[in-house]
């Protein structure tokens, strides 16, 4: 056939309509029918939805792999600098819709799909739940990742492959039960193994400290053992980009598969035994938001992670470059809080131990290297790793955070000579009778810049929780407030707001959330506000006919839908939500007539299994529940819906369907929040603190937009410090009293007093997270939400404006403020070969 002359528009034609890339409805629905025989084996008329979800799967993927080695492949020849950002938790969500989205091709797969007699709704339901992270850190991972293809920035995602997520949750007699994620079980058509790129990690043993041929004095760390992790890649499409990022996620295996003397003296179990214990350490996500797990297990896979990645990197680096001397030239590395700041340590051993750089050259390369976000002011939740595991688990690295807090502390000492106050604040080690290290000061030390989530999280990172080393280094500190990504949050989880939207402005908003503000000018056009309700209340059937088949719950898609979603967890104050739901049933019971707003109360998110409050809360929003709802009194004006199982599927079908976003933690505690922003986007009001980002949300839509009540972070703190008495608010304000009676005299427990007792003494006695004393801003709030939901024209106006002013709000802002103020990295436009561009 080369003797033929071809036309070589032709020949582009026919690489265009290629099986793997071709992007016409023909093709898409050849490549599906035979990714389906070829790879499923199985023909049409036998085939499930799950092997539908397969074949479909595979059909985008090799869509997104020609771009994803070209990208790879345009990195290494332009020797682009890298983010790396390295999260112990990547919660992404599932990915063939968003997929889809990125690559510009959902609305002709649907119809490819049809014409095929299958409904694509029902197919990406097939897929898992990928829940590699517990809450809000783990999910900004992962919409970092999709703003960073968006934006063409070179970027990779290192983390752990977990081969069990975050726990599935049944409730059970309103009990949150715990079932095991075992999302690989059916295989994962998105990952992409690289046996080639194992690297070997060590753990546990001894140092010795020797002299190198040159007479110089070094240290040589022996393991007691060595396991291997084996990178598994997962594509990330950006939003109509070429670009495609990795997200590297490693698994841990033993070096061996078993040992075989063992085996052959007849030892079976022990001969797997080693195996087993190493494949342990990938084996399952730690349930905790917000609080450390403090257990070795924990610790060997945060090593595990960042040293697997960190020795990734060395590599890369090495092939085109003769020294590691320029290596922060060509990575930025991003520590998501610090799970991974032993990071610091590691890159310190692998310089100086490795590859023989004196320290001070290793410790400036390291600082240049390193920037770290914190994520929470919670005392608690600050990670400290006791000394002494430390020496067991990773004795060279030890040593080395010695070496570090030795220099950094004779530095402070020369600086403010005499402040031994100052010196032991600043540590990093925690000294006593159990010697801890503070990774929070680690991560500090060893990090060129430093930044909290939203403006008063860095406001108060800076004046309390890291006060001392913001007096050393005002220079290193950042906010950064969060964000989250429109293309998932909106035109994925809301498609007829979406559509609407384009209708009016255009698709822009999906680069540029700010043309979002182009909204503003409709929210007085009736016909427009008339079709933005029309689509709230659409999501609402939608959301109610979900809650009836899984709950088995008629909702009112006319009242106010109500929702709070989030992890349990006493400072987010689920309880305070739950005080106003049992305040207006006794007003109902006490006079059954009044007129009152019919409210859904929805509630979803899951309890750290070993967190005894959080837990118990979630059995009192369940009591309530059961009372309320089959209360003839209340003749169905108010419902209250636990939700089980809350992850980034449910709440794709949830935001859209909100009216009211509660964001009610007590001010001061939550970090920044994310799902603030989603609720807003989707055209939900706020009831919320000034916490977190509300505050910066609360700014952006205008204070007439936005139902504030409660302290202030400030007021906060001066009535913990004045002496807080919550029995006080308990007895002067009857209302308050009533409602934690009823739940005390086992009202909403058949008559159990002893059942909710915990949830009503630590109200009573302590009430840390001060309910008591926001109880009547709170209630009075709630009443002024009802009065402007009763004006439904000038709630629509509230909800067009909150939404059409939500840009500041797009992970894409966040992640540039990082490229140009932390990371000092440009995007990468990445061109295909011709005959893989779009004809
Ligand atoms: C956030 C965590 C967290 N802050 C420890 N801290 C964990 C801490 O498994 N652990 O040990 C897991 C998670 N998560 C959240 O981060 C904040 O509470 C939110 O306010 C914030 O929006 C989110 C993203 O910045």
């Amino acid at each position: 056939t080369d003797s033929v002359s071809v036309n070589p528009v032709e020949a582009i034609k026919i690489q265009v309509e290629d099986d793997r890339t071709g992007m016409s409805l023909e093709t898409l629905k050849r490549a599906f029918l035979d990714n389906l025989f070829y790879l499923q084996g199985i023909g049409q008329t036998e085939a499930t939805l799950y092997d539908y979800y397969v074949a479909l799967a595979y059909t985008v993927r090799d869509r997104l792999l020609h771009r994803f080695l070209k990208t790879l492949e345009t990195y290494k020849k332009n020797q682009s600098k890298l983010v790396c950002y390295l999260s112990a938790e990547f919660l992404m969500g599932r990915h063939l819709g968003n997929n889809l989205i990125n690559l510009g091709i959902y609305d002709k797969v649907r119809q490819t799909m049809e014409d095929l007699g299958i409904e694509l709704d029902e197919i990406l339901e097939q897929e898992p739940d990928p829940g590699l992270g517990n809450g809000g850190l783990g999910r900004l991972a992962a919409c970092f990742l999709d703003s960073l293809a968006s934006l063409e920035i070179p970027a990779i995602g290192y983390g752990i492959r977990y081969e069990f997520g975050i726990f599935h949750q049944k409730i059970q007699d309103g009990w949150q039960v715990e079932v095991p994620d075992n999302w690989l079980r059916f295989g994962n058509p998105w990952e992409i193994a690289r046996p080639d790129d194992t690297v070997e990690i060590m753990l546990g043993g001894h140092t010795e400290f020797f002299h190198d041929e040159r007479g110089y004095a070094k240290v040589v760390w022996i393991p007691d053992r060595t396991i291997i992790a084996i990178p598994h890649d997962t594509p990330v499409p950006g939003y109509n980009t070429n670009t495609v990022n990795p997200l590297r996620l490693w698994k841990a295996e033993a070096s061996q598969d078993f040992d075989f003397d063992a085996f052959n003296a007849g030892h079976y179990d022990r001969a797997v035994a080693e195996k087993i214990d190493a494949e342990t350490i990938s084996k399952v996500l730690y349930p905790n938001d917000n609080t450390p797990a403090g257990r070795e297990l924990r610790l060997a896979q945060q090593y595990f992670f960042v040293s697997a990645s960190l020795q990734d990197l060395v590599r890369r680096h090495l092939q085109s470059n003769r020294s590691l001397d320029n290596f922060h030239e060509k990575f930025s590395i991003q520590l998501n809080d610090t799970h991974p700041a032993v990071a610091i340590a590691e890159f310190m051993r692998l310089l100086v131990d490795k590859y023989g750089y004196y320290w001070d050259t290793a410790w400036k390369i390291t600082q240049k290297t390193f920037a770290y976000t914190n994520h929470t002011l919670m005392p608690e939740a600050l990670e400290r790793w006791s000394v002494s595991l430390f020496a067991k688990l990773l004795p060279r690295h030890l040593e080395i955070i010695y070496e570090i807090n030795h220099r950094f502390l004779e530095d402070v000492r020369t600086w403010f000579p005499g402040d031994d106050e100052l010196v032991s604040r600043l540590s990093l080690i925690e000294e006593g009778y159990h010697k801890q290290i503070r990774m929070a000061h680690l991560a500090c030390v060893g990090s060129h810049a430093i930044n909290g989530v939203a403006a008063l999280h860095t406001e108060l990172l800076k004046k309390d929780t890291l006060k001392d080393f913001a007096k050393l280094w005002p220079e290193k500190f950042y906010n950064k407030t969060n964000g989250v990504t429109p293309r998932r949050w909106i035109l994925l989880s809301n498609p007829r707001l979406a559509k609407l939207i384009a209708e009016k402005i255009d698709n822009g908003w999906l680069k540029n959330l700010d043309e979002l503000r182009k909204l503003e000018k409709f929210a007085d056009d009736p016909d427009f506000c008339r079709r933005w309700r029309e689509i709230k209340q659409e999501n609402k059937r939608d959301l109610a006919a979900y809650i009836l088949k899984h709950r088995g719950i008629e909702v009112d898609v006319n009242s106010l839908f109500d929702v709070q979603v989030k992890r349990i967890h006493e400072y987010k104050r689920q309880h305070l939500a739950v005080l106003h739901v049992i305040s207006l049933y006794n007003h109902i019971k006490q006079n059954p007539n009044i007129d009152i707003l019919p409210r859904t109360f929805i509630f979803g998110g899951k309890a750290a299994p070993g967190y005894f409050m959080a837990k118990l809360i979630i059995k009192l929003i369940n009591s309530v529940a059961e009372v309320v709802n089959k209360d003839p009194d209340v003749r169905g004006r108010l419902k209250v819906v636990f939700l089980p199982n809350f992850s980034v599927s449910l709440g794709q079908r949830i935001y859209p369907a909100a009216d009211l976003s509660e964001q009610i933690s007590t001010a001061g505690k939550e970090a920044s929040g994310t799902g603030n922003m989603k609720f807003a986007m989707n055209g939900a009001l706020t009831i919320g603190t000034l916490d977190g980002a509300n505050i910066e949300i609360r700014q952006e839509a205008g204070p007439e937009n936005f139902f504030l009540f409660g302290l202030t972070a400030e007021q906060v703190y001066a009535l913990k410090s004045d002496g807080y008495n919550p029995m006080h608010y308990y007895e002067n304000n009857a209302d308050l009293k009533a409602v934690i009676d009823r739940i005390a005299n086992g009202y909403f427990s058949h008559g159990d007093r002893e059942l909710f007792k915990p949830i009503v003494d630590s109200l009573l006695y302590e009430d840390q997270y001060m309910l008591l004393a926001d109880y009547q801003a709170y209630i009075d709030c709630q009443e002024q939400v009802s009065q402007a939901y009763r004006d439904r024209e000038n709630w629509t106006r509230m909800s067009i404006l909150n939404a059409a002013r939500m840009g500041k709000f797009s992970s894409d802002r966040t992640i540039w403020e990082y490229c140009k103020e932390i990371w000092d990295v440009k995007p990468v436009r990445i061109v295909l070969e011709p005959y893989h561009q779009p004809v």
